[in-house]
């Protein structure tokens, strides 16, 4: 176990920067000599120590895509995937399912026992030993140090996370139901283990993400809320224009499609259109005015007329007679297939819970946030708080498999980030602040939209508030 500034400061001395997943690896593999290793493969003339330097890493990617079509698919999150719950039992598979999937990313990292065994056998006295499960409680003791509680199927154990060893910030951000692995040692009394080493799911560090073999560009939005009096037409009108010029031929829409009706007390006072099929009316009609070259992919969110429960099911058919045969209605989440780049489309419900749960996480960059989801590899682990989860057989919202992109929304506020290959955008609205954002402090950036080349992953953003949309320069 040691610390991020020991590795930083090897590297410092032979005049190299070192990527932070560099560390993340180091510290997974608990490897002091890799650092030596890793320097002596740097070239000169580079300056920058990265995971392509690091012995026996190799990139890996499914190079190849076999699809129906080979433009556009709905991979996962096809119309009729999502069920009804039944019953009680419907919630103990969705849990253990979870759990299975989860820990069976994370068992390959590290050696894990069940619970049961831990507690009962005496050779875990002696040695390290690894457990894998799911955060069931988690408190600050009184001296400042993380104690959680973990659940596996055989039972549970309380795990210390000590404020002074190094990687606490991590156990920080430990939030309800997540799955995780620790390494550690058993107290005397065998009611405690200490933490050595946290293990998240997470993105595997030989990820390469997918790029199309031929020229195609994908507009990426969200929180379109047409029926609203804050649904900013002209700069939307000036968009659809836009794109018909371009040379975009898929635009994905992360959900609240519409505004909606009853979303929210007084809501009433607020619409342009009060009627929930006009407002569905309202933007087929937009929709339709598109060039039919260019494929659509509609998903819901909390605002549209399906159940709020996620996977939320497609908009039913009832509610889309304008809509033309290039749009594509799928669930949220769903995974499409752009030309073999898969993205990840989840409207992002599950921000209000993060926000609150993990220190340091804000509205204003829901680009950090998604970089946890992919972390947990989950896009809503916590149960039972804002975001409803519907209990299925399968866990349909951990993150699996790996996308090139993960497209969100909710939060009206344009971000973008990178981890580990994975690009990560929130596509902000075509909304003006509401007066329930004006309450919350949440300051929208409205009518932009982001354009992603698909052969290079590239993203830019073009800002319809201006009279002459521009891409505007993102850092990398
Ligand atoms: O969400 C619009 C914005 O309002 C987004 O930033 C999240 C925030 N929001 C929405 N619902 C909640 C709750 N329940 N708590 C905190 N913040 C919230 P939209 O889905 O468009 O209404
Ligand atoms: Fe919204
Ligand atoms: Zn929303």
């Amino acid at each position: 176990m040691f610390a991020t500034s020991t590795i930083i400061e090897r590297f410092l001395d032979e005049k190299l920067q070192v990527h932070p997943d560099v560390i993340s690896y180091i510290i997974e593999h608990n490897d002091i000599s890799l650092i030596d290793r890793i320097i002596e493969r740097v070239p000169a003339e580079c300056l920058v120590a990265s995971l392509s330097h690091v012995p026996g890493l190799y990139p890996s990617r499914d190079g190849c895509r076999f699809l129906g079509d080979p433009e556009i698919e709905v991979v996962l999150g096809r119309e009729h995937t999502a069920r009804p719950v039944n019953n009680v039992s419907d919630y103990v598979m969705y849990f253990n399912n979870r759990y299975k999937t989860l820990s069976s990313i994370i068992r390959g990292r590290c050696n894990a026992a069940p619970i049961e065994a831990l507690l009962r056998n005496d050779q875990y006295m002696q040695e390290e030993c690894a457990v894998i499960g799911m955060v069931s409680d988690l408190r600050t003791t009184a001296n400042g140090h993380r104690m959680v509680q973990l659940e596996d199927r055989t039972g549970s154990i309380n795990v210390l996370f000590n404020r002074s060893h190094p990687g606490f910030d991590e156990a920080e951000k430990l939030v309800y139901d997540e799955i995780i692995g620790v390494k550690g040692t058993l107290s005397q009394e065998r009611t405690l283990l200490f933490s050595n080493q946290l293990y998240r799911p997470d993105i595997p560090f030989s990820y390469q993400p997918y790029m199309s073999d031929k020229q195609g560009k994908a507009a990426l939005i969200s929180d379109i809320h047409v029926g609203s009096d804050t649904f900013l037409e002209e700069e939307w009108l000036s968009f659809l224009d836009w794109i018909s010029d371009s040379e975009i031929s898929y635009l994905l829409i992360a959900g609240d499609m519409v505004d909606g009706i009853g979303i929210y007390p007084g809501q009433e006072h607020e619409l342009m259109l009060p009627n929930i099929y006009e407002q569905y009316d309202r933007l087929g009609e937009y929709l339709s005015d598109l060039p039919s070259r260019i494929k659509i992919i509609c998903a819901p969110g909390n605002h549209d007329v399906v159940r709020g429960a996620e996977p939320q099911p497609v908009i039913p058919e009832q509610f889309r007679r304008k809509y033309c045969e290039n749009c594509t209605f799928v669930e949220n989440p769903a995974v499409v297939s752009v030309q073999g780049v898969k993205v990840l489309m989840y409207h992002g419900r599950s921000y209000d819970d993060l926000i609150g749960l993990i220190p340091g996480a804000s509205y204003e960059q829901p680009g950090d946030i998604m970089i946890e989801m992919l972390k947990r590899r989950h896009l809503s682990p916590c149960y039972g708080r804002k975001t409803p989860i519907a209990a299925a057989a399968e866990d349909r919202l951990v993150i699996d498999p790996v996308p090139e992109v993960l497209h969100t929304g909710h939060v009206h506020i344009l971000g973008i980030s990178y981890y580990r290959g994975v690009l990560c955008i929130n596509a902000g609205t075509w909304q003006s602040q509401t007066a329930f954002q004006k309450q919350m402090n949440i300051n929208p950036t409205p009518a932009k939209a982001v354009v992603l080349d698909l052969m290079t992953l590239q993203p830019s953003v073009y800002d319809f508030m201006k009279s002459e949309p521009t891409p505007e320069q993102i850092a990398d």
